[in-house]
């Protein structure tokens, strides 16, 4: 052998560069929409229940929401996006307000 291969051993070597198996998650805002005529208190209320808001911060969102037309509740993983926009959904329905609720890419 040349000294040449002497002193590159690893030249040899196969080397598997696996990729790596986990993608980061791809995150999704739930966005909630507003409306004339669902009540301050009922949107406060669903921002407590199911996006864990202190009272003081479901108030700014729900009043921001109110004010410019659509707000952002938070940022999840998509499966999880997707079971609160219907969590939403399914709340206002029961109720009978017109709330509109959906999720886009962050
Ligand atoms: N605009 C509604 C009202 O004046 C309040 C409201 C806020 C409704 C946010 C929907 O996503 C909403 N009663």
């Amino acid at each position: 052998m040349s000294d040449r291969r002497e002193l590159n051993r690893e030249d040899d070597i196969a080397v598997q560069e696996s990729k790596p198996k986990l993608e980061k998650p791809r995150l999704y805002k739930v966005l909630l929409l507003n409306d004339d005529y669902t009540p301050m208190e009922f949107v406060v209320i669903l921002l407590e229940r199911f996006f864990a808001k202190q009272r003081e911060q479901a108030v700014q969102i729900m009043l921001h929401v109110h004010q410019k037309g659509v707000g952002v509740c938070g940022v999840y993983p998509r499966d999880i996006a997707e079971t609160k926009v219907n969590q939403v959904l399914d709340f206002a329905r029961d109720h009978q307000h017109p709330l509109q609720c959906t999720m886009e890419p962050d």
